[in-house]
């Protein structure tokens, strides 16, 4: 069983993933007004990739005995200068969550709680990809540019992200 400690810093991160994925909602809809529909696709998929790491955060904490504690989720931007801009701003958010995560396994280490240490090594590894996969992107961006025919070939390559339910997730919808 974890400790109060743990599942409060656990629950913690339950708000900051349902975060994100209000924030990836907010760039899909932004994207979606500004005739971006494949940079729409990718955000909103990034979104529902969000609440799958919200599932498996309350999940793991409901397996341990503790309640879920819903807190406020705070106002999202919604007005972004360019699409290189929303990328930029994905890839701080996504530094920021690392940092979090790293947080949480030092909190898990300190409570000598190696179960939840090894179920927070699924995040590290996806924070590892979250992070390489907006680089690229926001790689390409610059390569190709920002606005014009680039935008609209970069644009097209987001259209193509397809949403893969994890499998053991299959049953959340
Ligand atoms: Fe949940 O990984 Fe992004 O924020």
């Amino acid at each position: 069983m974890i400790t109060e400690k743990m599942a409060k810093a656990l629950n913690d991160q339950i708000n900051a993933e349902l975060y994100s994925a209000y924030l990836y909602l907010a760039m899909a809809s932004w994207a979606g007004t500004q005739g971006m529909r494949g940079a729409s696709n990718w955000f909103f998929i990034q979104a529902r990739e969000e609440m799958t790491h919200v599932w498996r955060f309350y999940d793991y904490v409901s397996s341990q005995g503790h309640q879920v504690i819903l807190d406020a989720i705070a106002k999202p931007p919604s007005e972004f200068k360019s699409l290189g801009h929303a990328f930029d701003e994905t890839l701080a958010h996504e530094k920021m969550v690392t940092g979090l995560i790293n947080d949480l396994v030092a909190t898990a280490r300190s409570e000598n709680d190696n179960a939840t240490a090894i179920f927070l090594h699924w995040y590290v590894t996806e924070q590892v990809e979250e992070e390489e996969s907006v680089a690229e992107i926001i790689d390409q961006l610059k390569l190709a540019g920002d606005v014009g025919s680039g935008l609209l070939m970069v644009d097209k390559d987001l259209g193509a992200r397809p949403f893969n339910m994890p499998a053991d997730l299959a049953t959340k919808g």
